[in-house]
């Protein structure tokens, strides 16, 4: 077990209760949540059913920025719920335009040594200034605004030692880059990433707020840097020095794994279609054409980032056959840019200008042509996730992305030939909060019509009688499970969404899994998912827990599933199986029966659970699975879930 680490001394600190044993379940204190749009609805509405009058967090703020395209009146019948009900609760209110959750939090709110969850998996960007930041479903993070503890597995630590410096137009996305081409986005389930060693001191907050960010597809609980001088620094830039605290490993710190990456030989690299694991040198790619380059989202909007960007393309024109789009990360730094200048050297340039939140990050427009090749800023890039079916998106640097704006294909930026412009920190960002909304802790709820209520499931039965709906295989991502996209106004609105679920493995003219699971369901069995390794990857959405929960799933069963995905099914009363052996997996077909006898008291003894295949042969196989519930979540799954208790 690791020891004398940053992540244990948080967690020290916000001890509640539990097991300091790796693996073992800890409570821990949390003070602060944050929500977004597309998964805030549920979230409050969730808090409203727990009937608490005001949150009990130190802060909790709901940030309007996945939602924003406004087609039809369903997004604005959001922002109006989030809004009203946020006052109502004791909420801070970031509305849209203010910017994407996690780059506000990181420059108004987010403070060292303090906890935060958030539901948005990319809540661990504050792992950037020293906090304790991690993603949750939007029933954990209620629970957390009602004053209960969070729970996760005591983690193990893998230590990423860093040394050195980054060469001119290598960036802080290269490092974690690299770091997934080392750790993969499978089997990491359990761990937290800590940076330490000498290299840390030449990494400003945003630099290391973009490795944390995309610490996310590593599968990590969260990532974490220490809190240091530079953070000092940024803190201070954004009038906020009162509540920096220095927060440092011990010099004997043991992990549990050790990695060590030499920042002076980070190269420009790029993750490949469709994984942000598959990654290559920028340089190896050779000179595939490019027809799109988008530069934003959460990982990469800082006002550094975009400064190098208007720095590079000051006076100079992007190539004739490629589009490039600009997403601030906030309204902070669109402001700045603007003031100084820099935004009239994007626009000049040829870049088209969008507005701050994630944007085409989550499919908001911007989906490419067909066969043609993306490359985007982004943290990103499961297939489909464009809007494009088949599309082929890369995720690089700005750095990388500015430079294949300008040449029109894939160009290492060091061949440019442009001096790398420097962007030193401001001393003093521009500050004005004027547009948060503080809750006056009372007042009306705005509740349209398309604001529906979190459905509820049934406790789980004692004979559960199961059909395998749909088999998948490795690394289902939420998603495959639940788009966004086009489909991400229907939030709120549960019996619209589910339709959609696994969408993108409908084939024409063949019924959809939502037909299927509904037919299942209205006939009074249970539908099971089977999946392979690393189900569940990426986003925290809860719908994809939710919307099969209410298509009638009981059980998903995989060789391995993440952990926020792990963890909204068990508090949708569904139970996570986990197989022993692939085989049994492989003897699986669609449409065979899978039944289990006895099955809360077989949950309720804690160990392995059985179930019985019945082939479509009429052939039987008895199946063996193991699971990584607590006793807590098996009370969960056996009320039907967590709004039932
Ligand atoms: C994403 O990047 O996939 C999202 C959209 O931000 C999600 C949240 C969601 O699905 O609403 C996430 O990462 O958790
Ligand atoms: Fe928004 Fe994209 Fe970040 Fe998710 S990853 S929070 S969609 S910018």
């Amino acid at each position: 077990m690791a020891r004398g680490t940053v992540v244990q001394k948080i967690i020290d600190a916000h001890f509640v209760e539990g097991s300091r044993e790796t693996g073992k379940p800890v409570a821990i204190r949390i003070d602060q949540t944050l929500t977004q749009d597309a998964t805030g609805t549920m979230a409050y509405l969730e808090l409203e059913a727990m009937n608490v009058p005001r949150v009990k967090t130190e802060l909790s703020v709901s940030y309007v920025d996945h939602n924003m395209m406004q087609n039809g009146p369903e997004n604005r019948n959001d922002h109006l719920y989030l809004q009203s009900v946020a006052s109502n609760k004791g909420v801070l209110f970031s509305p849209p335009g203010n910017g994407i959750c996690h780059q506000v939090h990181l420059e108004r709110f987010g403070a060292p040594g303090k906890t935060l969850i958030g539901s948005d998996s990319h809540t661990p960007t504050g792992g950037g200034i020293g906090m304790l930041a991690i993603g949750a479903g939007g029933l954990d993070v209620a629970l957390a605004m009602a004053g209960k503890p969070f729970r996760i597995p005591y983690p193990k630590v893998i230590g990423i030692r860093l040394t050195g410096k980054l060469q001119p137009w290598c960036a802080a996305k290269d490092v974690i880059l690299k770091v997934l081409s080392i750790l993969t986005t499978k089997g990491n389930v359990g761990s937290v990433a800590e940076y330490f060693g000498p290299g840390v001191a030449t990494l400003s907050v945003p630099q290391r707020a973009t490795i944390t960010n995309m610490g996310a597809e590593l599968g990590v609980t969260t990532s974490v840097f220490p809190s240091d001088e530079s953070t000092k620094r940024f803190l201070t830039a954004q009038g906020r020095a009162d509540v920096f605290v220095p927060l440092a490993a011990d010099d004997d710190a043991e992990y549990d794994q050790l990695i060590e990456i030499d920042l002076a030989e980070i190269q420009p690299l790029a993750a490949c279609p469709s994984s942000p694991d598959n990654i290559k040198t920028v340089e190896s790619l050779g000179d595939i054409k490019v027809d799109q380059v988008i530069i934003g989202s959460c990982t990469n909007s800082s006002y550094r980032d975009l400064a190098m960007v208007a720095q590079t393309l000051r006076g100079r024109r992007i190539a004739p056959s490629v589009t490039l789009a600009i997403a601030p990360g906030s309204r902070q730094v669109l402001e700045m840019l603007a003031r100084n200048g820099m935004l009239a050297d994007i626009i000049g340039a040829g870049a088209r200008i969008l507005e701050s939140g994630c944007g085409p990050c989550i499919g908001q427009g911007q989906s490419p042509a067909d066969d043609t090749v993306s490359v985007r800023t982004f943290n990103r890039n499961f297939a489909g996730r464009t809007g494009t079916r088949g599309d082929q998106a890369y995720l690089v640097s700005p750095e990388t992305a500015v430079a294949v704006a300008l040449t029109g294909k894939f160009t290492d930026p060091r061949t440019l030939g442009i001096e790398y412009p420097v962007v030193a920190e401001p001393e003093k960002f521009l500050i004005d909060d004027g547009m948060i909304r503080h809750p006056a802790g009372t007042g009306e709820i705005i509740r349209k019509r398309t604001i529906g209520q979190p459905p509820v499931n049934t406790p789980l039965p004692e004979e559960l009688d199961g059909v395998v709906v749909i088999k998948v295989g490795d690394k289902i991502t939420t998603d495959h499970i639940m788009p966004a996209g086009i489909h991400l106004k229907l939030r709120s609105n549960i019996p619209a969404y589910s339709k959609v679920v696994f969408e993108c493995f409908s084939e024409p003219g063949k019924p959809t899994f939502a037909e299927r699971a509904a037919a299942v369901r209205d006939s009074g069995r249970a539908g099971v998912i089977i999946g392979r390794d690393s189900y569940g990857q990426g986003s925290s959405r809860e719908h994809a827990a939710i919307c099969p929960m209410y298509l009638g799933v009981k059980v998903v069963a995989a060789l391995a599933i993440e952990r926020i995905h792990s963890a909204n099914l068990v508090n949708f009363g569904i139970v996570p199986l986990l197989f022993s052996d692939v085989a049994d997996y492989d003897a699986i077909e669609e449409g065979d029966s899978l039944q289990f006898h006895n099955l809360r008291e077989q949950l309720a003894a804690g160990g392995a659970v059985k179930g019985e295949l019945r082939k479509q042969d009429g052939t039987t196989r008895e199946i063996v699975f193991k699971h990584r519930l607590s006793a807590e979540d098996i009370r969960i799954i056996l009320a039907g879930g967590m709004l039932n208790l």
